[in-house]
């Protein structure tokens, strides 16, 4: 009789559902990232809560995790997860959602919960387009990249996600691509203990539609050797010059801040001084 070695994040999964991301998807590797963070970290996966998004990142954590989820409108992931967590602040709220769902129409949930510095990690997976409505423009899209919207290729000029988070105050953010899944778990573990809004982002392979826009169709491998070919990590980049940075992805955990007043903890605070009065 053959020995069958279980899968140790088997145990994470609901057994019954088969997975239905086209094969060499980036999620994949995000899925397990996630999941190999959480089973380091030797939480119960039941003090987990997710909250996805629409899109193919929405299907990260949703159906398959074996935790509630939410799998709730494109979009509004950020607000849903600002309602659980302020009902359930003793759970770890961690959002999935893909780079337009983040930053494109749920763009001012994610400037304000950032601002607020609300107790929740967001894991954007940033395939640089809409994968799951079939490779329309999305903020995030190289400039003058040919999507089917952008047919003479795109004018607009695309977010810095990371950036983005950074300047509206979150308190942790970190960039990896998919080929750095050891550095991405370690990040996804640090900002699920972070306290207050933390944001990873992942430059992640969608070889369906975004590898028809770089000539990498189906090419999931060529994908990834191009993002660990294109990776800087900051601290390296510190030292270059915005030429020699051109077309190169900086990675790393480019902020942390601690204790700055979290929005969970400042409502209950508020709450204690409005009861004594
Ligand atoms: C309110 C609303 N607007 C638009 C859509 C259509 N829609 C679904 S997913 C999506 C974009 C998906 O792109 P992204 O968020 O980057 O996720 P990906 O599929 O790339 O992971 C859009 C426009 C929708 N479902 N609901
Ligand atoms: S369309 Fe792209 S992002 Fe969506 S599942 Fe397929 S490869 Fe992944
Ligand atoms: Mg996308």
């Amino acid at each position: 009789m053959k020995n069958i070695v279980e899968h140790p994040l088997k145990k994470y999964f609901r057994e019954e559902i088969n997975y239905t991301t086209c094969s060499g998807c980036g999620n994949g590797i995000i899925s397990q990232s996630i999941l190999r963070a959480i089973d380091k970290l030797n939480i119960s996966f039941d003090q987990f809560a997710f909250v996805s998004g629409i899109g193919c990142s929405g299907w990260i954590p949703s159906p398959y995790f074996n935790t509630d989820i939410l799998h709730v409108t494109h979009g509004r992931s950020v607000a849903f997860a600002t309602g659980l967590k302020l009902a359930a602040p003793q759970l770890k709220v961690i959002i999935c959602a893909g780079d337009g769902d983040t930053s494109a129409i749920g763009g001012n949930h994610f400037i304000h919960a950032a601002r607020r510095n609300i107790d929740l990690t967001v894991i954007c997976v940033n395939n640089l387009i809409y994968g799951m409505t079939g490779g329309q423009v999305a903020p995030t899209t190289p400039y003058f990249s040919k999507t089917i919207t952008t047919p003479y290729g795109s004018i607009e000029r695309p977010f810095d996600l990371s950036n983005l988070a950074i300047a509206a105050g979150a308190t942790f953010v970190a960039r990896w691509t998919t080929y750095q899944a050891r550095l991405l778990t370690n990040s996804i573990k640090k900002a699920i203990m972070h306290k207050g809004f933390s944001f990873v982002e992942i430059i992640s392979q969608c070889p369906v539609q975004y590898g028809k826009v770089v000539g990498m169709s189906n090419d999931p491998v060529g994908m990834l050797m191009h993002y660990k070919e294109c990776s800087v990590n900051i601290k390296k980049a510190k030292n270059m010059s915005e030429d020699e940075l051109k077309g190169k992805i900086i990675v790393g955990e480019l902020m942390e801040k601690e204790n700055v007043p979290e929005l969970t903890d400042e409502i209950k605070r508020l709450r204690m001084e409005a009861k004594r009065k």
